[in-house]
């Protein structure tokens, strides 16, 4: 049995990269419709060959993430980009992004473009992110600068970008596959896309066993499914467990731990006028659907 990964999904085929570096074109076993259980993209797989280059879905491996936009299983980190001008960040949007990703239950790399643009911006949002415990990176997406550590952070993993239109991802993007096109003599396989067929996400592979999700995640960020008393669990750097009360917010409670943290400077500020605000957003939420 070969074992493999799930990089394209058409109208009931699924190709699939073997170790071999080949896309095998696979069919799925009939039992996954019958438990509801639906091939995507990124999911590990085993196939079993029906000739040199068709084969069938036997396995699906158990799945450690699923996005929902893009559908793909299996994502492991998400490359959040902002721009450090032009547009200048967003920061509610990239608290947004965050708790989005933290939601998942997978990483996040802060990466900030344009840094041709900018000097002063970058140091700003290191200190913020940096401190609770979020890598942030700097590139400069037109000159290359900087694509190497963001390459090197790719390295094994499946990863997404996100960020609002405009920052430069589809610039990273194509500057990533180049690089790559390079590297490989120019025997990097593009999988052309159909031309009458639904846009589905897929998975361009950048170098062995690294991938990236070709279409931007998280485009629209909803909060609404995140209940107002859960918010403070995907605030990472909030020590949640060492507060004593537990039903506390940590608003307007008086004696609280996370204020405490606050004011001693491990939270940083913004991050908690960001939780506060949203706090307030989803609280008004619930009682405007009342
Ligand atoms: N000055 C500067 N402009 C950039 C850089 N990266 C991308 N751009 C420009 O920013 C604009 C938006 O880039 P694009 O990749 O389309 O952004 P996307 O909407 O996030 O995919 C384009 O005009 C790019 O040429 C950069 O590092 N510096
Ligand atoms: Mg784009
Ligand atoms: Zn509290």
């Amino acid at each position: 049995m070969n074992q493999g990964v799930i990089v394209k999904g058409i109208a009931g085929f699924y190709y699939v990269r073997v170790e071999s570096g080949e896309i095998i074109e696979c069919s799925a076993r009939g039992k996954f419709r019958k438990s509801k259980l639906t091939p995507l993209v990124g999911d590990r797989v085993a196939i079993s060959m029906i000739d040199e280059t068709h084969g069938t879905i036997e396995e699906i491996k158990t799945r450690e993430s699923l996005l929902i936009r893009p559908n793909v299983a299996n994502v492991n980190q998400a490359i959040v980009v902002f721009a450090l001008k032009d547009p200048d960040i967003n920061y509610t949007l990239l608290n947004k992004i965050l708790i989005v990703i933290e939601h998942y239950g997978i990483d996040a790399t802060i990466c900030l473009n344009k840094s041709d643009l900018d000097d002063f911006e970058f140091e700003k949002v290191k200190k913020i992110y940096k401190t609770i415990g979020y890598d942030v990176l700097k590139v400069n997406a037109l000159t290359g600068e900087g694509i190497d550590a963001l390459r090197e952070k790719l390295k094994g993993k499946i990863s997404v970008f996100a960020g609002p239109s405009g920052v430069g991802k589809s610039t990273i993007s194509n500057n990533i596959q180049k690089d790559i096109i390079m590297e490989t003599g120019g025997l990097s396989k593009k999988i052309s896309r159909g031309k009458h067929t639904t846009r589905h996400a897929q998975l361009i592979e950048v170098s062995n066993d690294t991938y990236i999700v070709d279409t931007p995640g998280f485009s629209s960020i909803d909060l609404s499914f995140i209940k107002a008393d859960e918010l403070q669990y995907v605030f990472k750097e909030f020590k949640v467990g060492e507060c004593k009360f537990s039903s506390c917010l940590h608003h307007k409670e008086i004696g609280c731990k996370i204020k405490e943290d606050l004011e001693n400077g491990l939270i940083p500020q913004e991050r908690y006028t960001a939780y506060i605000n949203i706090l307030e957003e989803l609280q008004d939420n619930r009682r405007g659907n009342r």
